[in-house]
């Protein structure tokens, strides 16, 4: 049987899970879908760079495969033989965000500012929105836009998702096909598909329906204490490290905080404290920029 012989605490920052498969043995369908999603991983990324001609730890009869739940070091080549995109190639990019303060765009200046990025700011003011030129940028003239020397994008989640990913260096984001990567999906899923949509819910109903803005505030809370669960012991949500998760299922934090919906989850407290003393997160949320 594939066996997995992970050292204790393999799961870290930095440290990696083995996985050994034995030729000629019983192979289950999770190992072969490991290798068929580890084959899609180099092809998909081929062009960026040579293959290993053997995975390391290779041994006779045993083909042992080191998948990094966080990306390698500047310039490295993968266990999979990957080099990645890098910062080189991100800081060659123009990039430009169409932002409004105390909007939705602040999590991807913060993002921005995480990584260190060179970026410009397009403001865009009320009547911007519904310029023809800003609707090139965003169809329903909403920040975010991202304007990047490729194209153009919008959507939060994606232009964090993309501008993490291309610079894996900065380590914001766990490789790809990791249990660590789900974990960031998952936090980014749940804080804004568990929480954010019943607070602004919350928000609507007060006054016209308040037992709809009950139940949608008591929904927050339930959310909010499986936040509360998952960061008892420690500092961010997946794996002891900052994330592009922190970034975004933060954010709906803060606005449930904002929205006193926080108020029976110190944990919670102290987490969205830690990450407002992060200078890129003040820097992002300066309305002057
Ligand atoms: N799903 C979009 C939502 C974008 C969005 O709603 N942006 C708001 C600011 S937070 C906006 O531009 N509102 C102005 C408007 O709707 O005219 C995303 O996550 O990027």
């Amino acid at each position: 049987m594939p066996t997995t012989p992970g050292a204790p605490g393999a799961r870290g920052w930095g440290s990696s899970r083995l996985r050994s498969v034995e030729r000629g043995r019983d192979e289950g369908a999770g190992d072969r879908r490991t290798r068929r999603s580890e084959r899609k991983t180099t092809r998909t990324r081929a062009q960026d760079a040579p293959l290993l001609a053997a995975p390391p730890g290779s041994a006779i009869g045993t083909l042992t495969f080191r998948v990094n739940a966080w990306p390698a070091a500047a310039g490295a080549p993968s266990a999979l033989g990957v080099r990645h995109v890098g910062a080189a190639r991100i800081a060659a990019m123009t990039i430009r965000l169409s932002h409004s303060p105390n909007s939705r765009s602040v999590r991807v200046r913060w993002l921005l500012e995480e990584l260190g990025t060179n970026y410009e700011l397009r403001i865009v003011t009320g009547s911007d929105r519904s310029s023809p030129g800003h609707r090139q940028r965003h169809p329903l003239g909403r920040v975010p836009a991202l304007e990047t020397d490729e194209g153009t994008l919008f959507e939060t989640v994606a232009l964090c998702l993309h501008l993490a990913e291309r610079d894996p260096e900065a380590g914001l984001l766990p490789v790809e096909g990791s249990f660590e990567r789900a974990l960031v999906y998952q936090w980014i899923s749940f804080g804004l598909t568990e929480i954010e949509p019943f607070i602004a819910e919350a928000a609507r109903a007060a006054d016209s329906d308040p037992e709809r803005a009950e139940s949608a505030r008591a929904r927050v809370g339930a959310a909010v204490e499986v936040v509360e669960a998952a960061l008892e012991g420690r500092e961010y949500l997946v794996d002891e490290r900052f994330s592009v998760a922190d970034i975004l299922c933060g954010s709906a934090l803060f606005s449930a905080r904002r929205a006193l919906l926080t108020a029976e989850a110190p944990g919670v407290d102290a987490y969205l404290t830690r990450l407002e003393a992060r200078p890129a997160r003040k820097r992002a949320s300066e309305t002057s920029g």
